[in-house]
């Protein structure tokens, strides 16, 4: 284990519901989801957040939420998705790895947009 949630679950140290992975990133259900389906993607090399993590590494986060929100799609049919990401407490970060949200949404889900 390390002192990174993240980390760990990245490497297959903790568990987690994996959605998709990769080389470079994996994807897996958020534990305090929004929404069915709220998904975490993160790079599996650690980053602290938008400013820490490289211009390579960004992107290939991009990717798997691409890749994760076609799933997503297909397999929820929503009607909408958030990406959403928080770098810094004070912007709502919580968990101090890299990570982007892709939650779905419905018409009548309640959450605000
Ligand atoms: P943020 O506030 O943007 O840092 O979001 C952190 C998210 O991480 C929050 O929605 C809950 C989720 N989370 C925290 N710890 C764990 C964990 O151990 N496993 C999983 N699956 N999700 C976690």
């Amino acid at each position: 284990m390390s002192d990174c949630v993240f980390c760990d679950i990245a490497a297959g140290r903790s568990p987690s519901y994996r959605v998709l992975a990769d080389e470079h990133t994996v994807a897996f259900l958020d534990r305090r989801p929004a929404a069915p389906g709220h998904t975490l993607v993160v790079p599996r090399v650690h980053a602290r957040d938008v400013w820490e993590i490289s211009e390579a590494s960004h992107g290939e986060v991009a990717g798997m939420v691409h890749r994760v929100a076609a799933l997503l799609r297909t397999a929820l049919a929503p009607d909408g998705v958030n990406v959403r990401h928080n770098s810094g407490a004070v912007a709502g970060q919580d968990v101090f790895h890299y990570h982007v949200h892709v939650v779905p949404r419905w018409h009548d889900d309640g959450l605000r947009a």
